[in-house]
């Protein structure tokens, strides 16, 4: 979730770059959503960013948090977390790159809750939950960082812990590993979850999407939780696929008891004619070995813009994944992969008239309470002569009907 841009579909405010889903804030029953747009302007300054908060029933606006002069870039990274302050609803982890901060907002109310300033700024900060601890009368929140730019583009990923309830609030750092400069360290991360430090068991994935012996074909390292050392590292093909622009953290695939990854590529190219086909492939925790891989079957379909987590959609035990492919035609794609075999379970279009549909994908969270996840989608509206559609994002909320939603920027 860079605040880069990283195709010329880029939308200017960078609306819909990210995605999240909150408590009930409007006091509805639904769960709400959060948009982020980190280059959206004020009438007084550009690119001071904000995170726009809809209902989950209706789409209605409920709340926009604006960035200001102290804090560019506000929704460069956007991540539902764990209950920092204790009211019992999970909260939102808010990103502002060029501030280098991370702005903790209410998932109930929606008020800040605080910030902490990083020790970098710059482009590409994200940011991945690691939960909440308690111990004693403590609370801490722990968020795995990555950001590409920390020390004149080294790269770095650290795990934090954010102790609320200071007027400041104080963060430690419990480990630290760096990169090799300019292969975007840290542009990607997750963690095994739920998330034990402690444990031998646990890993970190770190895309490194511009790492080059010949051309950039890209590569993900992995790390042990407990010393960050790291255990293996997949390298991308030639043909600068940029291997490692997406992670997330999978369930444990092949059983061996360590959690396993999904890792996306997608300007990979098929050898003959296939320009930009992308795939995604699912890599094993423990050693890094490849598990399965799925491309592309198309030129510029982009397999793997977008990447996220599901529930279980083939019922068999795992939780799936939901692959965004922008430039599928017509229109773009979202197909949901069983993450046991890469098969397709499913497969979303958009709306009517709906351009890169894919962009951006979240598939996280129940919003009307039928107990199965609902998708939210970034992609454009279909443009008419020259222009080329606007950003917004399409909520699908229920499987069987295609009942839905379309959010735009206010
Ligand atoms: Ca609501
Ligand atoms: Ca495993
Ligand atoms: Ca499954
Ligand atoms: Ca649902």
């Amino acid at each position: 979730m860079s605040g880069q841009r990283e195709s010329p579909a880029d939308p200017p405010s960078d609306f819909g770059s990210g995605l999240a889903v909150l408590g009930d804030v409007d006091g509805d029953g639904w769960r709400d959503i959060a948009v982020s747009a980190p280059n959206a302007r004020t009438p007084q300054s550009a690119g001071t960013g904000a995170v726009y908060l809809f209902s989950g029933k209706a789409g209605r606006l409920v709340e926009t948090l604006r960035g200001d002069a102290n804090s560019r870039g506000l929704g460069s990274a956007l991540v539902a977390c764990g209950d920092a302050d204790g009211d019992g609803t999970g909260d939102l982890l808010v990103g502002a790159a060029r501030e280098g901060a991370v702005h903790v907002v209410s998932g109930g109310t929606a008020r800040s809750l605080g910030q902490v300033r990083l020790q970098t700024r710059g482009s590409g900060l994200v940011l991945c939950d690691l939960g909440v601890r308690v111990t004693g009368s403590n609370r801490e929140l722990g968020v795995l960082v990555g950001h590409p730019a920390f020390d004149g583009g080294e790269g770095a990923v650290s795990i934090q812990w954010i102790r609320p309830g200071t007027p400041s609030w104080t963060i430690r750092v419990e480990g630290q590993a760096t990169g090799v400069a300019h292969t975007g360290f840290g542009r990607s991360v997750a963690a095994t979850l739920p998330w034990d430090g402690a444990s031998p068991r646990s890993r970190i994935a770190v895309g490194t999407p511009l790492l080059e012996s010949g051309e950039a074909e890209g590569g993900v390292t992995l790390f042990s939780g407990n010393a960050l050392s790291e255990v293996a590292r997949v390298h991308g093909e030639g043909g600068a696929e940029s291997l490692g622009s997406r992670v997330v953290a999978a369930g444990d695939i092949d059983a061996d008891g360590v959690g396993d990854f999904f890792v996306t590529a997608f300007r990979w190219s098929h050898p003959r004619d296939l320009v930009h086909a992308g795939r995604v492939i699912a890599v094993s925790g423990a050693q890094g070995k490849v598990l399965w891989i799925v491309h592309g079957s198309a030129a510029d379909e982009r397999l793997g813009f977008a990447l996220g987590r599901t529930d279980d959609w083939d019922e068999d035990g795992l939780d799936d994944i939901v692959v965004g492919s922008p430039g599928a035609t017509p229109g773009g794609a979202v197909r949901v992969l069983s993450s046991r075999t890469g098969k397709i379970c499913h497969e979303f279009r958009g709306i009517e008239g709906s351009i890169q549909f894919g962009f951006r994908v979240n598939a996280e969270c129940d919003l009307d309470g039928d107990g199965r996840a609902d998708l939210l989608v970034t992609s454009l509206s279909p443009g008419g002569g020259q222009s080329r559609g606007q950003p917004r994002v399409e909520v699908l909320l229920n499987r069987a009907s295609n009942r839905h939603l379309v959010l735009t920027e206010p």
